[in-house]
């Protein structure tokens, strides 16, 4: 079996056995994977230095090895919030209203790829298998091919890819597209953003698409595909019935005193449709006057990037935004939207999500949405909750009895809220079970098993044209 390297711009070191604290999926997805191929996890340690030296920091952890660097302050300004989280994130959400184009920031980019090529590249070896992760490493393996690296690369974009006319806003868009081609296989998240990319390819650079979805380019073949990425399915319903869910569950539910309660789970980014979100609930407060009272908002939203002008733009907005709401609406005994800006530990969170009759999960756009997989996983099939979900998220694609709704419609919303409230117990059962069905088969597993064998180029399902 091929070793692995993976590449990201943050490492996430594998929990130790037993400790507590938070992991994500991805991150105990991606591990499991590195301990089964004996692999590496390379990327940014998160820290400053002053000036840059490649030095490598070196780590083993329960069977995985970790490698990192750290960034000059410059490198971090330029290409994390720059280029990175100023300029694609907010294109690839189609946000170009937000998005800004500042040479230096492109130049810091290509900049911090070299360095990451530099740094990872003694630690390639003929037969490993390269994966690279997401928007801030798109040139990463055009780099690395030009460094002379012969081995299989991937790449899987974890965001949405935005529609060619969008995309072609960007100054030089053509250079990091035919920079992507270099990989050999490109794994997007839904048919949605794999269709636009190969759109591009085909308007933009007059490219041929196969029929098996792989684009041949200076003599080699790329592959480009769809790998809905999941949950890990069976770590996430054993933390949903383990002590502490409970206890996160117990209390919840008590502190609301038989109200019915609405969960949101993002990180706060402008993305996430939170503002839209929030004006939902209130309008569905004022149209059902006698229903006001009798149900709570549990929006939990631990800020990010809060070096990023609109990310402190729309922290101000949304805590505005919650004090003229809970105005409006609060009694002396009850107060209607609970914001709480911080993260919890796992198995809090699913405890959370279990006591909540209704999941609501209304992203503008995004790439996938784990959240909304993650409040199916951590239901009680016997009494389970409804999950609203905005058609706009890679997961309506898969979880399609959801009740799906546009977010930026506030009167659609909170029709659909009074409709997640009032669902009988038959149609949540057979809802709930129909999405648990998808949760539990797609989960992450599955999609890094599928990611890696196309990668090692033995994929029996390379040739199948997509149909999700
Ligand atoms: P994100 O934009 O971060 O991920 P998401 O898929 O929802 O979005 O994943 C967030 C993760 O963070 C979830 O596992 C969630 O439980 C956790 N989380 C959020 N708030 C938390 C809190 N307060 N406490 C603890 N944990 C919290 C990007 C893309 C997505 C894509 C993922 C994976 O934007 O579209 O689904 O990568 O590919």
């Amino acid at each position: 079996m091929s070793r692995l390297i993976v590449i990201s711009n943050r490492v996430s070191l594998p929990k130790a056995a037993g400790a507590a604290g938070a992991q994500g999926g991805l991150a105990v997805a991606l591990n499991s994977a590195l301990r089964e191929h004996r692999g590496i996890w390379f990327g940014w340690s998160g820290q400053e230095t002053a000036e840059f030296t490649g030095h490598l920091d070196m780590q083993r952890n329960d069977g995985v090895t970790t490698a990192t660097i750290d960034l000059e302050a410059q490198d971090v300004d330029e290409y994390y919030n720059g280029y990175a989280n100023r300029t694609l994130w907010p294109l690839f959400h189609y946000r170009i209203d937000l998005t800004e184009y500042d040479r230096n920031f492109g130049e810091g980019y290509e900049r911090v790829n070299e360095r990451f090529a530099d740094s990872v590249l003694p630690l390639i070896e003929p037969d490993d298998l390269v994966w690279v992760h997401d928007y801030h490493l798109l040139p990463l393996g055009s780099i690395l091919r030009d460094k002379g690296v012969k081995n299989r690369m991937g790449l899987f974009l974890h965001t949405p890819w935005p529609p060619t006319r969008l995309l072609a806003s960007l100054p030089f868009h053509e250079r990091l597209v035919a920079s992507m081609l270099e990989y050999d296989v490109l794994g997007f998240q839904t048919t949605e953003w794999l269709e636009s990319f190969l759109h591009y390819v085909q308007k933009e650079m007059g490219l041929k698409v196969n029929l098996d979805n792989s684009i041949d380019y200076k003599g080699r073949r790329v592959v480009a595909r769809a790998f809905p990425i999941g949950i890990d399915f069976t770590e996430f319903t054993e933390a949903a019935n383990g002590e502490e869910a409970r206890e996160a569950y117990q209390r919840l539910k008590s502190s609301v005193r038989g109200r019915k309660i609405l969960i949101g789970v993002d990180r706060l980014d402008y993305s996430k449709g939170l503002g839209e979100r929030f004006e939902s609930f209130s309008r569905f407060l004022g149209e059902h006057p006698h229903m006001a009272g009798s149900a709570v908002l549990l929006q939990i939203a631990p800020p990010s990037r809060g070096d990023v002008a609109s990310y402190q733009q729309i922290r101000e907005d949304l805590e505005r935004k919650t004090g003229h709401i809970n105005g409006a609406h609060a009694e002396v005994d009850f107060v209607p939207i609970r914001y709480v800006n911080r993260g919890y530990p796992r198995e809090q969170l699913a405890g959370f999500y279990r006591a909540a009759n209704v999941g609501v999960v209304t992203p503008l756009r995004d790439g996938m949405n784990l959240v909304a997989k993650e409040y199916v996983a951590a239901q009680d099939p016997e009494d389970p909750g409804v999950l609203i979900l905005s058609q706009f998220a890679g997961s309506a694609l898969q979880l399609k009895d959801a009740l799906l709704v546009n977010p930026h419609s506030v009167e659609h919303v909170a029709e659909t809220i009074k409709q997640a409230l009032d669902m009988p117990l038959a149609e949540r059962k057979w809802r709930h079970a129909r999405l648990l069905a998808s949760v539990r088969d797609e989960d992450v597993q599955h999609w890094r098993e599928q990611f890696v064998r196309a990668l090692a180029g033995n994929d029996k399902d390379a040739g199948v044209p997509q149909t999700q």
